[in-house]
């Protein structure tokens, strides 16, 4: 009976640790010290990490088969609760650690506690730390576990367990229900974006067919439910929602290889990029892996095959390659295994090896079966494809001329580049500067051991509708790729980038604003690695100059400016002068304000939903009109996101 049996790591009623209590509260302690190792920050992103490791619990029930609702409301105390209708978490003493396998899996770092023989595989998770990180993160939590017609709760605070597992009712159904508050002392002001947390919900449904997350906000009043019978054959439609589809059904594939779990869904539109989405146990992997080795090679095999065996690709015309077969499509793939092995600096990689082979044969042989039954879908596709390889030839040729005359291949830098002259990366930054008079006023006032500036003249090129031959034609997209020194898409290579933190300043004015808009276009689009690396920034250049008498100082808000204003009228009157431009700035204003490192404020360009981003640029930058419009209604308050 897990009522009388006092918890073992409770300090008040037992004074006796072994080992295992000292690992475990050890733990707990390593969790407070450096929470970013855990959760990756502790912003709003890192606040938000921990309601995404509690929903991945509930998600492995609904992977299991055993949940069909999740609810996650945000209370009006600013606490979270995530509720789910699946088994509960088991609340018997496992022999060996004399813990209930509840309090196990609270105060246990490391995901697969075992116990009953089961090995409790926590699949999800950003860095796959679970429950205990968000435990030891939180100032109470509290879980209530519904279970052999029983009802229990224990409650913890900062991870620590207040008492043994309780039983406190009686329960019709099963279910469990984990109630936390997220610690001030880590966190600061816990404040939970309603949007964000939304979008990536909304995610998991989709990854999760026949799953409903609902989302509740306590604090204003707001409700949003997912569901999609569909599952990723919605998620595809969904993301080609504003675009001229090839086919109009998405191909769907799945399938199981022992354990291992693989799903596609996949459609071509008329656009030019490449919009395929990665998941391993619901992880969006933004740095790809084995899953997506594997998809990505059964299409080019697949697509050439029946382009060969339909005469559509005649026998001495050359094989279609992977640029060729990813322009235009929106996929994803989704895989759903036991043992994940997440990689790199960022934990975005599917590592598994044995992966790539099993995507392979599941992509191959359903894309094979649905293009033989479907021969018009087949035709549209294969035409798609070998137009593309038209255009990249176009290119390919256009690009020789190009190389030729200059310099995109041959290394040598853009004559406009004023670079710095400190050579390792890690200390270099590269400030992209809109306009020749700014760009020369960043030059004066730099520190040029560690600071170099390249001034972009006029337009940037809306990447997003250009064809890549039209592209790689652009002076200053040019200029840029050239300066960054790591290539572009498939031939990106983060391991020759110049400058780790790569700058883009604008004015503060809407001309400013479209120019950012484009450049984060283009580095989404082509680049989007500098992103998930964050070596991506937007500089704060000051919107106000407050001055009364010989003090002075910059604002960066208008909020900032009213309460400048207010503590310096006291003295005498008080003169505001607003810039509007870069360029209205001396080199050394420009260097105090903006540049100097120890006291400047950058943005990082993050991505907390590349699904989204994707959308965001296309409404943003693509073709249509009225898509667009809305877009820029609905946000035209709250610009200064700039999670993208
Ligand atoms: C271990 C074993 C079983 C279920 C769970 C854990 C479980 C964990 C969480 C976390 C959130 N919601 C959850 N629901 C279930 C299976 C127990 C059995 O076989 O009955």
């Amino acid at each position: 009976m897990p009522k009388k049996k006092p918890s073992s790591t409770e300090p008040a009623n037992n004074n006796e640790y072994t080992a295992e209590d000292i690992h475990v509260l050890g733990g707990r302690e390593a969790v407070r010290r450096r929470p970013g190792m855990y959760i990756g920050s502790t912003d709003q992103r890192g606040l938000h990490h921990l309601v995404y490791e509690i929903v991945y619990n509930s998600i492995d029930e609904a992977m299991a088969g055993s949940c069909t609702e999740i609810l996650v409301t945000i209370q009006e105390d600013y606490a979270v609760r995530v509720e789910d209708n699946g088994r509960g978490i088991p609340v018997e003493i496992h022999p060996a650690t004399n813990l209930s396998a509840l309090e196990t899996v609270m105060t246990t770092l490391h995901a697969g506690a075992k116990f009953g023989g089961k090995t409790y595989q926590v699949s999800g998770g950003l860095h796959g730390v679970g429950a205990s990180v968000v435990n030891a993160l939180s100032s109470w939590l509290t879980v209530n576990i519904r279970r052999d017609g029983k009802s229990y709760q224990q409650d913890y605070k900062q991870g620590i367990p207040q008492g043994a597992v309780t039983e406190v009712g009686e329960a019709s159904d099963t279910g469990t229900i984990i109630t936390f508050l997220a610690d001030e002392e880590i966190f600061g002001t816990v404040n939970y974006g309603f949007d964000s947390l939304s979008e990536r919900l909304r995610e998991m449904a989709y990854l999760n067919k026949g799953l409903e997350i609902c989302l509740k906000d306590e604090r204003g009043d707001r409700e949003k439910t997912f569901y999609f019978e569909g599952g990723i054959t919605s998620f595809v439609r969904h993301l080609n929602r504003n675009r001229t589809v090839r086919h109009h059904q998405p191909i769907y594939i799945s399938n199981q290889v022992d354990s291992t779990v693989v799903e596609a869904a996949l459609q071509y539109n008329d656009g030019f990029a490449d919009a395929t989405f990665s998941f391993a146990n619901c992880v969006n992997t933004l740095d790809g892996g084995s899953h997506l080795t594997g998809f990505r090679s059964a299409l080019t095999r697949v697509l050439n095959d029946y382009a060969h065996k339909s005469k559509m690709l005649k026998e001495d015309e050359p094989n279609l390659i992977g640029d060729d077969v990813r322009e235009g499509l929106t996929a994803i793939i989704s895989v759903k295994l036991t043992e994940p092995q997440f990689e790199g600096q960022t934990k975005a990689k599917l590592g598994n090896l044995e992966v790539k082979s099993v995507a392979e044969t599941v992509v191959g042989d359903g894309l094979s079966l649905y293009l033989e039954e479907h021969p018009d879908d087949a035709r549209r596709i294969i035409e798609k494809c070998l137009t593309s390889a038209k255009a990249r030839e176009a290119a390919r040729k256009a690009r020789e001329l190009i190389v030729k005359r200059s310099s995109l291949d041959t290394g040598t830098l853009p004559g406009k580049l004023a670079d710095c002259s400190e050579k390792e990366p890690s200390h270099c930054e590269l400030y992209l500067v809109e306009g020749d008079s700014a760009g020369g006023s960043a030059k004066q006032g730099r520190n040029r051991r560690f600071q170099a500036i390249l001034p972009l003249r006029g337009k940037i090129l809306n990447v997003e509708k250009a064809s890549p031959d039209k592209m790689l034609s652009h002076a200053e997209i040019r200029a840029i790729i050239t300066a960054l020194g790591t290539g572009i898409d498939d031939e990106f290579d983060l391991s020759r980038l110049r400058y780790h933190r790569v700058i883009i300043m604008t004015d503060a004015d809407v001309d400013g604003s479209h120019i950012r808009t484009l450049l984060l276009t283009f580095f989404f689009r082509h680049m989007v690695e500098l992103i998930n690396h964050e070596h991506l920034f937007i500089a704060q250049p000051p919107l106000y100059r407050v001055k009364a008498g010989k003090r002075q100082q910059w604002v960066y808000s208008d909020q900032e400016k009213e309460e400048a204003m207010r503590e310096l009228k006291q003295a005498r009157s008080v003169e505001v002068q607003r810039y509007k431009g870069l360029g209205e700035m001396s080199a050394e204003q420009l260097w105090e304000t903006t540049m100097n490192p120890a006291t400047r404020t950058m943005l990082t360009v993050n991505l907390d939903d590349t699904a989204h981003a994707d959308h965001t640029f296309h409404v943003l930058m693509g073709e249509e009109v009225p898509p667009r419009k809305a877009f820029i209604q609905a946000h035209a308050k709250s610009v200064k996101n700039l999670d993208i």
